[in-house]
């Protein structure tokens, strides 16, 4: 997310304009890929530190435990724009997920 969208009590460098949602207290899968060069997918909170890699997909399961919004970036040096590679999750209940489903575009 831009700096000048920032507000008060947000992250610089680690706000996102689309944040991903996912349940908690239900196992998920993470399905990373990449576009350009090798990026380090990593979540420190939710334990995941997986490699995106260009034409190929890879998994990670996970278990959130606690609901929340967990924070993220690319851990790899990958380029020019390495430092502006924020992830955020909201892990939400899974009631609430299942409309969040329903709802979304
Ligand atoms: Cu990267």
């Amino acid at each position: 997310m831009p700096e000048a969208d920032l507000n008060v009590g947000d992250y610089r460098l680690l706000e996102v304009d689309n944040r991903a949602t996912l349940p908690y207290q239900i196992e998920t899968t993470i399905i990373a890929t990449s576009a350009d060069v090798l990026h380090a997918f990593a979540i420190p909170r939710m334990g995941v530190k997986m490699d995106a890699i260009p034409g190929r997909l890879n998994t990670i399961r996970v278990f959130i435990d606690k609901p929340g919004v967990y924070y993220g970036q690319c851990s790899e040096i990958c380029g020019a724009n390495h430092s502006f590679i924020p992830i955020v999750v909201e892990a939400i209940n899974l009631k609430d997920f299942v409309k969040y489903l329903e709802t979304a575009e």
